[in-house]
């Protein structure tokens, strides 16, 4: 029983990287931490490429909840979003939709800004 417990204890612990190793806590919009981490490549997605600078993030929650609203437009393929860069990568069908549509996204999450970032020379 002892043993389940540790092994839990281990199992559980991970969930203090989803800040890169800081705590952010109350400073977190999201108010909760998750340790999903998107793993989409982005780069290796069908589509439009577009590069969306957001801001307001503190940990990995609110990267994943960017992530999730952004993945939630019609037409996106994939998404990556890095909480402390704030650079969010996005591969979508520029027929279904668009920036602004993923901007908008973004935004209706209340907690964030998203704006187009400069292409990547
Ligand atoms: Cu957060």
């Amino acid at each position: 029983m002892i043993r389940t417990a540790l092994l839990f204890a281990l199992l559980a612990s991970p969930s203090a990287f989803a800040c890169g190793g800081k705590s952010c806590g109350s400073s977190c919009p999201m108010g909760s931490h998750s340790t999903e981490t998107a793993k989409d490549d982005v780069d290796a997605a069908e589509g439009t490429k577009a590069t969306l600078a957001v801001t307001g993030m503190t940990c990995g929650s609110c990267a994943s909840r960017v992530t999730a609203a952004l993945k939630g437009v019609d037409g996106v393929t994939a998404a990556t979003v890095d909480h402390a860069t704030g650079v969010a990568k996005v591969a979508y069908d520029a027929d279904k939709t668009d920036v602004d549509a993923l901007i908008a996204a973004v935004g209706k999450l209340g907690k964030f800004e998203a704006k187009k970032a400069e292409p990547e020379a």
